[in-house]
């Protein structure tokens, strides 16, 4: 009897170890969304830090996700104390206030705290949008959402398995192919930009910032193979939004937060 019961445990652990698996493996194919809208129950959780005067934003510089989220606080003027952060030793006080520990993180006065980079970019802009990110020449907010939500699942799918090959299965066998996956979705990319200078009319928006990190991050994997690939169109708004003072302001090196002094004020002034 008692045997009879180990053995039907075992198989149940095992049952429940492939569907562990399988559901894992479904995840890793399927499109990770962002919530367009802050989940209402993150924006509920909050962590009021004694004696705070401004946002609080947890970053690092490489980052693409923190590199969108700077380039939008920076653009609506919003004062920040940024906090630079090492991955690989994240700061504490940082993982208690979003134990998901990604970057950015930005913890409002109020206490509120914001865990994705697009939320973070929407709150700012919302607050002030002096370029007019939120209300492009061509299309609309939701339209630009749209792009965005394709390139962070699709295009960054191909994008982390060309870039870091050696972490998925297949490795750099399949490298190769990923980057030609993650170049068809460039395409969409570079037909909008036959039709205007950025991808929403002939000035920037919410799309442009909210991407370009991430195709800066493909080009740069290989800067000789992008450079010789078939899209002008996006490599020349690539070259602009890189060799701007905006991007270039957003990439000043900072050293690694300490938690017993302030972080710097972003941007500056
Ligand atoms: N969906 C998140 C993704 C942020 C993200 O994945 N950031 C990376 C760095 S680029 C990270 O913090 N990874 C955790 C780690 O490397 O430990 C967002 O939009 O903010």
């Amino acid at each position: 009897m008692e045997r009879n019961a180990v053995q039907r445990a075992r198989k149940s652990s095992l049952r429940w170890a492939i569907k562990c698996f399988r559901m894992s493996e479904m995840r890793s194919r399927i499109r990770v969304r962002t919530p367009i809208t802050p989940d209402p129950m993150q924006m509920q959780r909050r962590m009021k830090i004694p004696d705070q005067t401004l946002p609080v934003l947890y970053s690092f510089r490489r980052c693409p996700y923190a590199m969108r989220a700077r380039l939008a606080l920076s653009v609506s003027g919003q004062s920040c104390e940024l906090r630079e952060v090492v991955l690989r030793d994240k700061p504490a006080e940082m993982i208690a206030a979003s134990p998901k520990a990604t970057v950015p993180v930005l913890i409002d006065v109020d206490g509120a705290i914001l865990e994705e980079s697009l939320h973070i970019m929407l709150w700012a802009l919302d607050r002030n949008d002096p370029e007019n990110w939120l209300t492009p020449e061509s299309g609309d907010r939701d339209q630009m959402l749209d792009l965005i939500e394709r390139i962070d699942g699709l295009f960054k799918h191909h994008l982390d398995r060309y870039k870091y090959a050696n972490r998925y299965d297949g490795g750099a066998d399949r490298s190769i192919d990923h980057r030609a996956e993650a170049l068809g979705h460039l395409q969409e990319l570079e037909h909008r930009l036959t039709q205007h200078d950025y991808l929403f009319g002939e000035r920037l928006s919410l799309a442009d910032i909210a991407i370009a990190p991430f195709v800066r991050q493909f080009a740069n994997t290989d800067a000789e193979w992008f450079a010789a690939q078939p899209v002008p169109r996006l490599q020349a708004w690539l070259t602009r939004f890189t060799g701007s003072d905006l991007f270039l302001s957003c990439m000043t090196k900072h050293i690694a937060w300490e938690n017993t002094g302030p972080g710097i004020i972003f941007p500056a002034a």
